[in-house]
Order: C-alpha cells, then sequence, then structure tokens
C-alpha cells in the first residue's frame, strides 16, 4: 500500500516537474470535433477539441470544416482565436489567397460564400516567410469592404486575432500577445455589415486551378466566443440619461460583451432620479455615473422622481432649520453669559 501510494506522489511531482496540464481543454473554448469535414480526401484537415489543423493544403484543395450552428445565429458578435502559418509554400511570384482563417457565412459552400464575412491568408508574391491577411465582407458576391492586405505577419509566430460585429460595424484586431494588448494587425472600423450568419467555416481551402502546388500548414486554436448580453434602456417621463456618454431613447436596446462596464449618467437638467438594474434580482444607485458590469441580460431603468426631489428639498431645509437651531442656541447662550455681567455692571 505504502508502496502505491509512493509510486503515485512521485508521478505526480513528476508531471508536474514535466508542466504536464491536468485540465485538457478548455470547455468554454468551441470544439473543433463537432465541426464537420468536407471532401478531406487527402487528409490535409486534422482537429482535435481546441484545434484545427491544416497540414500541406494545396491551395487549390477544395475542403474545408464548418459548423451549423443555426440560422442568424451570428448577429452582434465577438470571436477570440489563435492561430499560426507554420509553413508556407508560396511557389512563383504572383500573391495569391492562400487559405481560408476563419468565415460567417448565410450558406455553407466552397469558395467564396454569397452573404460571408471572411478572413484569409495571402500569399506576398513568392515570400515563403511572411504573408498578409485580408478581412471582407461579402453581400451576395458583392463586397461591401475589403481590407486587403491590412496586416504582414511571419510563418512560424503564434498570432491572436480578434474579430467583432456591433450593429452595422465590423473590425479585425491581430495581437502578438496573448493578452492582447500589443496589436500588430487592425483593419479599423469597417461598415456596411447588416447580414446574420449560420455557418462558421474555419481551415479552408481555395478551390481554384490556379498554383496548385502552392500550400501551407498551420492552425487554428482556442476558439472562443464572447457571448453578447442585451441590455434595454428605459426612462419613465420627465427625464433623459446617458449611456456611455450618449444620450439614449426610451426602449433603446444595445449588445455588450460580457463584463463590459457601461456608464449610465443623468442629464444635468434632471438631478432627480434613481436607478433600477432589473435582472433576476435588483440593485438601485443615486450615483452619478453610475457604473453598470453588464453579466446578463439586463434592463436598466432611470425613474426621474418628484418625490425623491421633494427629499432632496427636505433635506435642505432639514440642514437649514438645523442651522438656524445652533446659530439660535448659541446666541441664547452668549446672551445668558452676557446678560450676567451687565446686571452686575448695573
Ligand atoms: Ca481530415
Ligand atoms: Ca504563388
Amino acid at each position: 500500500m505504502r508502496v502505491r501510494v509512493l509510486i503515485l506522489l512521485f508521478s505526480l511531482i513528476g508531471l508536474t516537474l514535466m508542466n504536464v496540464p491536468f485540465v485538457v481543454a478548455s470547455p468554454s473554448y468551441e470544439d473543433f470535433t463537432s465541426f464537420t469535414e468536407i471532401g478531406d480526401t487527402g487528409d490535409m484537415l486534422f482537429q482535435n477539441v481546441t484545434h484545427a489543423n491544416w497540414t500541406y493544403l494545396d491551395r487549390n484543395y477544395d475542403t474545408w470544416i464548418y459548423k451549423d450552428y443555426g440560422v442568424d445565429y451570428f448577429g452582434d458578435f465577438e470571436h477570440l482565436f489563435d492561430f499560426e502559418v507554420t509553413e508556407l509554400e508560396a511557389g512563383d511570384g504572383d500573391a495569391r489567397l492562400s487559405v481560408y482563417l476563419h468565415i460567417l457565412a448565410k450558406t455553407n459552400v466552397a469558395s467564396n460564400p454569397a452573404d460571408a464575412l471572411i478572413l484569409f491568408v495571402a500569399q506576398i508574391g513568392s515570400n515563403d516567410v511572411q504573408f498578409q491577411l485580408t478581412f471582407f465582407q461579402l453581400k451576395g458576391s458583392v463586397s461591401q469592404f475589403s481590407s486587403s492586405g491590412f496586416c504582414t505577419l511571419d510563418v512560424g509566430t503564434k498570432y491572436y486575432a480578434e474579430i467583432f460585429r456591433n450593429g452595422t460595424t465590423c473590425r479585425c484586431i491581430i495581437y502578438s500577445d496573448a493578452e492582447r494588448t500589443v496589436v500588430v494587425g487592425d483593419t479599423g472600423d469597417q461598415t456596411g455589415v447588416s447580414d446574420s450568419y449560420r455557418y462558421l467555416q474555419a481551415t479552408k481551402g481555395i478551390d481554384s486551378s490556379n498554383d496548385p502546388d502552392d500550400w501551407s500548414s498551420g492552425y487554428v486554436t482556442n476558439l472562443y466566443f464572447i457571448v453578447p448580453y442585451y441590455v434595454t434602456f428605459c426612462f419613465n417621463e420627465g427625464g433623459l440619461f446617458r449611456v456611455d456618454n450618449a444620450t439614449v431613447s426610451n426602449g433603446t436596446v444595445k449588445p455588450y460583451p460580457n463584463g463590459t462596464v457601461v456608464e449610465l449618467a443623468s442629464l444635468p437638467q434632471n438631478s432627480s432620479y434613481i436607478w433600477l438594474n432589473f435582472t433576476w434580482d435588483s440593485s438601485s444607485a443615486l450615483t452619478n455615473p453610475y457604473d453598470l458590469v453588464v453579466t446578463s441580460n439586463a434592463t436598466v431603468w432611470c425613474y426621474f422622481s418628484v418625490l425623491e426631489a421633494a427629499s432632496a428639498l427636505e433635506s435642505y431645509f432639514l440642514a437649514f432649520g438645523f442651522v438656524m437651531f445652533t446659530v439660535a442656541a448659541a446666541i441664547f447662550i452668549l446672551r445668558r453669559k452676557n446678560g450676567g455681567d451687565e446686571i452686575n455692571v448695573r
């Protein structure tokens, strides 16, 4: 028994020293084994829970993985994922699309699907050690925007991507660090997006007969959806308030990623109000501005109250009365004291 315990103990110490993780994958990442492969007769694509790999993927090879999330699943969204192009053979001097990294689409088809938001790796001439990224959106088959070659990156280096959409605005940012603080590529805000998407395609071949000998290898990993929560902003008659420094109309609904801090502030002329935040429970605050941390769908009411104004007025009169009482008492005491002296003088 003691021997078994010792073996177990030494095994655990050994695994710890070898830095072997006991938890293999975070359940919050999208599971690439739940994606479906299309047309991978050359076995150039393979996945595990967190990684979608492509290896020696010829650029004319018509294969990809996809997942059907349901009609209009991707409206406003924020996606994080890491990726690396581990090897690249660009061949001749022309600059061609090499591999798709991330596609949101209404239809699950090869090449560029109509109605899609697309991020792809592009060759830079015959350069085999660097590549570029292009981010573009198709409405039907017409490009609404295209950030062609918005950044130049290195083969053999891991990068950290963020893609998000808010209303008609879309943006892709590439970072060089896992904390996503050092920006190495940024499309800036791109506008004109109006579709919601159903399919997510990743690690996808190009379906083109040009340069069939050009190939690449790499992976996409740690795909993470930041789920937006929807906050409804309401107020009663008699006042207006601001959300993140912009005046909102009654009933405004806005999506926010989990943990977003929203600043609520009453307009200066409406100083008597109360915030009520209805989720599963309720809370209120009277501070201005009021920071709301979004952690679920919520309705925030700003009540402008006549009673609140009366209470403020009552407080004022109470304070004024207290001061007057104190002054009167001080005068009375002084007069009593001075009065005694006066009597002695007389
Ligand atoms: Ca495969
Ligand atoms: Ca080429």
